[in-house]
């Protein structure tokens, strides 16, 4: 799934001809949407482009708040991005990041749908054919990577502050450069990135090193709950509203809970369900390899790739677990992958 030549085309043209452009990416963001979102939006603005950018809130209604993630509050370029109701309802130019489905951009989907021209900037394998221009290569570790090269082919080069934005992109979509899609191409940008003098210690302590204490205590608590069902190799858990409140940690602090749970090898698949205040179960899956969680969410309503996938489930948490479970027995596959596409 390469990107052709017109595509690519047609993406500088646009870009370069707009006055205007507003920026999205897909909603619950990680550090490769905000990242690459951040990174183009600097670029455009060097060049005398207003721009706007945001990303949606999970349901249709648009927002007045926007949820910045604290291990990402350090990324330059945030306090410039506007909450979703501020975004613009039709879009002459619209730019979405790291969003394999229309409804990945939660509010904003109306405004993608309404604007003149909408590029998707993506990596995501199993995606929607959305957009008027696709800059979609589903073989690449990030979104990050396809905005440096649309960035060299606009004939622009990175600032500091860009590849603070793009490095971050970088190593949080490799799992800090531990996946298969981290590349000999990965680790030359990433080696580029760093020659722009960022604190590349200081990015990875900020993202992975800046927890509270109450953090930890939800940890314990989440891996004291956790179960292993053996017949499913299906290890799960669940964190609540009252868990959170209790210890003081934010929705958007739990995004590494699973990656403690995926560490254990007796288990094919794990599953950490997360009870919004809604009463609804958002769903993360994580494989190991020999089962394609995708299919398995799929299955169930949601998506997601090979080894990262989630879902939202409106069941009780034992029917939840039973039909993940279920689903599991399904998708076993028949030999391991020997490589992700990428991972988020
Ligand atoms: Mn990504």
């Amino acid at each position: 799934m390469t990107i052709s030549e017109s595509a690519w085309q047609a993406a500088v043209d646009a870009l370069t001809a707009a006055d205007d452009v507003a920026l999205a990416c897909h909603v619950d963001p990680d550090g490769d949407a905000i990242g690459s979102m951040l990174a183009l939006q600097r670029f455009l603005e060097g060049r005398g482009v207003r721009t706007i950018a945001s990303w949606g809130t999970p349901d249709a209604f648009a927002g007045d708040e926007l949820a910045v993630p604290p291990q990402y509050a350090f990324l330059p370029g945030l306090d410039t991005l506007v909450v979703p109701d501020r975004f613009p309802a039709r879009p002459s130019l619209m730019v979405a990041f790291d969003t394999g489905a229309p409804e990945r951009l939660g509010s904003l989907r109306a405004s993608g749908e309404a604007a003149d021209t909408l590029i998707v900037i993506d990596h995501h394998a199993s995606g929607q054919e959305f957009g008027d221009v696709r800059l979609v290569d589903g073989s690449l570790a990030a979104t990050a990577v396809l905005v440096d090269e649309l960035i060299t082919r606009m004939g622009g080069t990175l600032d500091r502050d860009t590849a603070i934005c793009l490095y971050t992109a970088l190593v949080t979509d490799t799992g800090r450069f531990q996946y298969a899609s981290t590349t000999p191409a990965v680790l030359e940008l990433a080696a580029r990135l760093i020659s722009l003098d960022i604190d590349h210690a200081a990015i990875s302590r900020q993202v992975w090193n800046t927890h509270s204490f109450g953090y930890l205590k939800l940890l314990a608590q989440v891996l004291e709950r956790a179960t292993l069902e053996p017949q499913a190799s299906l290890l799960w858990t669940m964190v609540t509203q009252a868990d959170l409140e209790r210890f003081g940690v934010a929705w958007q602090e739990t995004e590494g809970l699973i990656d403690v749970l995926r560490s254990v090898e007796t288990a094919r698949v794990a599953m950490i369900a997360k009870r919004q205040s809604d009463g609804a179960w958002k769903v993360s899956l994580r494989s190991r390899g020999d089962v394609d969680v995708g299919r398995v969410a799929r299955d169930l309503g949601g998506g997601g790739h090979a080894f990262l996938a989630g879902l939202v489930a409106d069941d009780t948490i034992e029917e939840l677990v039973a039909r993940v479970a279920a689903a599991i027995a399904d998708h076993v596959r028949a030999g391991a992958p020997t490589r992700p596409a990428h991972t988020p």
